[in-house]
Formats: structure tokens, sequence, C-alpha cells
């Protein structure tokens, strides 16, 4: 039997569901995943392997209108995902389009067509995610809009979320790899430091809790990630900076009483427990940090450059 093998680029607009789908695929949670846009920074591989493909999947930052040193750096590193890949998976979020085809709007906005014209000259496979919350019976003329706008590209009606349709997706996939064997040992996951992955799990938690506009300003740093006793003890212990950009961004983060970071640092340390297949003790410090999201020397420490 043939295999096949090689990079895959899951880009599209914030929220439509590519953390999700590489989280899924590779049985792990490596990428941050919120209800916010805008919650993936930089890009991820995981690697899915079946007898047939092993697929390097990047996940990358929703393709949006930068304003921002931070946001430009976001496009930028989906952007460069897409010249650097094999094939490209362009995620949809179903849901809003089959709302616009039942109101009688048109489906293919501008915010489509701007991504449509980034991905069309890439090996492509469109992959509508969300089909779970699609009322029955307005998936067809949402797959009757992209063939009026002539888009070429096989199209695979999925949720990443419960995995309908996931295998039919990976075929497609199939179909674009070129013919090689693995890269990676069929038990490999990803190539990203625990600590890194650490750090991105803690903002996922601030993303899902914070509201106004924290999420936006904040970044994670593992300050400490001590593992001299995880072997003989079972836990590793992680120091982390929470950064926001102003004192009363900081005084929501926290929380009153403490509450909200408490609550942060708990899911959080459930998770990073998971990860690391141990016991953690989690130290979460906010500092203020004014103006990070537009300092490109702070950008650059944080990893966003
Ligand atoms: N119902 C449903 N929700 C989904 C599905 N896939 C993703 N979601 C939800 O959609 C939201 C966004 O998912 P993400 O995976 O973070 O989306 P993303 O494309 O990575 O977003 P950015 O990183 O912001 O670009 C989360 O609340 C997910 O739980 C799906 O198939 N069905
Ligand atoms: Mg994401």
């Amino acid at each position: 039997m043939s295999f096949h093998a090689g990079t895959i680029g899951l880009v599209g607009r914030p929220n439509a569901g590519k953390s999700t789908l590489l989280n899924r695929l590779v049985g792990a949670k490596i990428s941050a995943v919120s209800h916010r846009p805008q919650t993936t920074r930089n890009r991820v591989a995981g690697v899915y392997t079946t007898e047939a493909l092993q697929a390097v999947l990047w996940d990358t930052p929703g393709l949006h209108e930068a304003w921002t040193p931070l946001n430009a750096h976001m496009v930028r590193e989906a952007e460069q995902v897409l010249a650097d890949v094999d094939a490209v998976c362009w995620l949809i979020d179903a849901e809003p389009l089959a709302r616009a085809a039942k109101a009688g709007r048109a489906v293919f906005d501008a915010a489509l067509l701007s991504v449509l014209e980034r991905v069309k000259d890439r090996p492509l496979v469109i992959a509508l995610n969300k089909v779970d919350l699609v009322e029955k019976g307005w998936l067809l003329p949402v797959l009757s809009a992209f063939q009026e706008a002539e888009v070429k590209a096989p199209i695979v009606p999925v949720s990443a979320s419960s995995g309908d349709g996931l295998e039919a997706l990976v075929a497609e996939w199939e179909k674009l790899l070129p013919e090689q064997p693995a890269i990676y040992p069929p038990d490999h996951v990803t190539d990203a430091l625990e600590r890194q992955i650490c750090a991105e799990l803690i903002r996922e938690r601030i993303f899902e809790h914070c509201g106004q506009e924290v999420p936006y300003a904040c970044a994670v740093e593992i300050e400490q990630f001590d593992e001299s006793a995880r072997e003989t003890e079972n836990i590793v212990r992680i120091h982390a900076r929470i950064l926001v950009e102003k004192p009363s961004q900081k005084a929501i983060l926290i929380g009153k009483a403490g509450t909200m970071v408490k609550k942060i640092g708990s899911e959080a340390r459930t998770q990073l427990a998971e990860l690391l297949d141990c016991r953690v003790r989690l130290d979460l410090f906010v500092v203020v940090e004014k103006d990070w999201t537009s300092n490109p020397r702070a950008l650059r420490g944080l990893g966003y450059a």
C-alpha cells in the first residue's frame, strides 16, 4: 500500500475551529482553544499518523485585518505557513453561512473572499466546520454558494468537536500529500516544548474567563519550569508571569479577593497535570508591562516576532 506524508496548513478566519481540529486529530491538547476569536498567536505543529498517511498539521492564527504589531505578527505567521506547506486546509465556520443563506443574504462575504484570494492557488481542501450547529436543510444552499463562486477545491462538511466527517477530510488530504515514507515515528505528537504548551494552556484559561480587553492584552511567560522532582516525587513546579498592559486589567485578572486568578490557576493546573502526566504546582504572578503589544522588544521576548 502506498504511504503519503507531508505538511498541511490549517488556516482560516479566527474562531473557525483550527486549533480544535488539531487537538482532536493528534489526540492531545497542544493548542489553545476558546470561544473568543484570535486565540492562537503562533503556529503550532502536531503530527497525525494513520496506516495510510502522516500529516504534519500546522495550526495557525486566524487571518484577519491586523491593526497592532501583535496582530500583524499573527497574520504573518499564518501567511508563512500558507507558503511553506504541501497543502492547505481552509477551515470555515459553516454556521454563520447557513444563517446568511436562510436570511437570503450573500453567503460569500468579503471576509471569506479575502481568504479565498490567499489560498486559491495552493493545493487546497475546504473543511466546512461546525456542521453540528447548522440547521437541517441549510448545508446544501451553503455548498451551492461555493459552486456558484466557482470554488474548485473539494469541500468536506465536518465537526471538529464531534469528529464527524474527519475521515473524509483526511482522505482528501491524502490525495494532496506526496507519496513518501513517514517523517516522524507513528506515536510522535508534537515538537513543541512542554513549557510552551503550558504557557498556551494558561493563556487559554484567561481567554475563556476574562472579559473586556484583558485576553487581548495578556501574555504568559514561564519563568521557571522545575522538573528536578519529576522522577522522584512525580511533580513539576511552574512559575508563570501573566503580563497585562494596564493596572485596570491586572485588577480584572486578579478578581475580587483573588478569585479570578485562582480559578484560572486551578483549571490550568488540571490541564497541565494531564499534559505532563504528573502532579503540578503552579504559581501565577500578574504584572503590568505597559504597551507590550506594540513594543517590538517586548513582543520578541515573548516569542511574537
Ligand atoms: N459546535 C462546534 N463548536 C466548535 C467546533 N469546532 C470548534 N468549535 C468551537 O469554536 C470555538 C473556536 O475554536 P478554536 O479551535 O479556538 O478556533 P480557531 O480557529 O483555532 O480560532 P483562532 O485561534 O482564534 O483563530 C471554540 O469555542 C470551539 O469549542 C465544532 O465542530 N462544533
Ligand atoms: Mg486557534
